[in-house]
């Protein structure tokens, strides 16, 4: 039996689903994955200094720069067939939740429902001292040149710096996203791991942790991610293919036909 077989085989006996997404998600939409070298402008920059409270301290108008930038790269992108096939998968019955590691607003825009962020999201920003959201005017928020250094607006409570609403390394995961995220894993038939490396805890134990339940897993990768269990599966190739053919696998393809999945 194909694994695509024996991944449709536990879609069909599964009826809580959870897709797990990480950048590979959004690669097929133009945004690079943390793996990609940077282009352009931005690269003489190391992502990974950029992406730090560190980093935004000793260079706030850099950071901020770029996250905006990183902003109107998402705002011209489009969901692509893997973040639109998602929500067919409910359209079929399945009961699905997202969780996500992605700081893009692409399943929210493909129509998933019941997304929870456990990596913070671009769209939002607050105040690097006090830790209040913060509130951007359309001016604030204006079309950033790549590599343009933008200072900051500033907290109207403390008048600290506003800082963007994703969790940088060596911070705590947002607590109400992550108590959502292990509840849904926990209550799960099956876990869709989709385009993540799976090297940044503690997210990357998410799989594991669905197994541990009693779930199974199937990872939609470009690569061959390493197995560990014997309910795990392994579909390789880009997740706006496998998952299309994953849901026609399944029988799905009752549902009416859409021109993106
Ligand atoms: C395709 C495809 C296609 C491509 N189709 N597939 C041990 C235990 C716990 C913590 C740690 C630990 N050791 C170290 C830590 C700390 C750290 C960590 O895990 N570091 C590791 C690198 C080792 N973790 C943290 O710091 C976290 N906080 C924390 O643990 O707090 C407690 C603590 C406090 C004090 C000290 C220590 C711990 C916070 C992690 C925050 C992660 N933040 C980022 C940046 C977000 C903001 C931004 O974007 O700017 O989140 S880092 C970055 O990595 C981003 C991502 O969400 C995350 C995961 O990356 P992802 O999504 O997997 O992307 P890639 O690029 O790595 O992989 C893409 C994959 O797609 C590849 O596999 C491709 O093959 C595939 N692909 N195209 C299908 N078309
Ligand atoms: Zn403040």
């Amino acid at each position: 039996m194909s694994q695509m077989q024996r991944a449709a085989d536990v879609l069909r006996r599964s009826k809580k689903i959870v897709f797990f997404s990480g950048a590979g998600i959004s690669a097929e939409s133009g945004i690079p994955t943390f793996r990609d070298k940077l282009t352009g402008l931005w690269a003489k920059h190391d992502p990974q200094r950029l992406e730090t409270a560190d980093a935004f301290e000793e260079n706030p108008a850099l950071v901020w720069g770029w996250y905006l930038w990183r902003r109107h790269q998402v705002s011209g992108a489009k969901p692509n067939p893997a973040h639109l096939c998602i929500p067919r998968f409910q359209d079929a019955g399945w009961e699905v939740s997202v969780i996500t590691q992605n700081i893009d607003d692409l399943h929210e825009r493909a129509g998933s429902l019941d997304v929870v962020h456990v990596h913070g999201s671009l769209m939002d920003a607050k105040c690097f001292a006090c830790h209040r959201p913060g509130e951007l005017t359309p001016d604030q928020l204006r079309v950033a040149e790549e590599g343009q250094l933008i200072e900051p607006p500033r907290c109207d409570h403390c008048n600290a710096r506003l800082r963007p609403g994703v969790v940088w390394f060596r911070e705590k995961l947002p607590e109400d996203a992550w108590r959502s995220a292990v509840r849904r894993v926990r209550e799960c038939d099956l876990l869709i791991s989709v385009g993540t490396s799976g090297v940044v805890m503690p997210a990357a134990g998410i799989p594991e942790m669905a197994l541990a339940a009693g779930a199974a897993v199937i990872h939609v990768n470009l690569e061959e991610v390493g197995l560990v269990g014997a309910d795990e599966i392994m579909l390789k190739g880009s997740a706006g293919v496998v998952l299309p053919a994953l849901l026609r696998a399944a029988g799905a393809e009752a549902i009416p036909d859409h021109h993106s999945c």
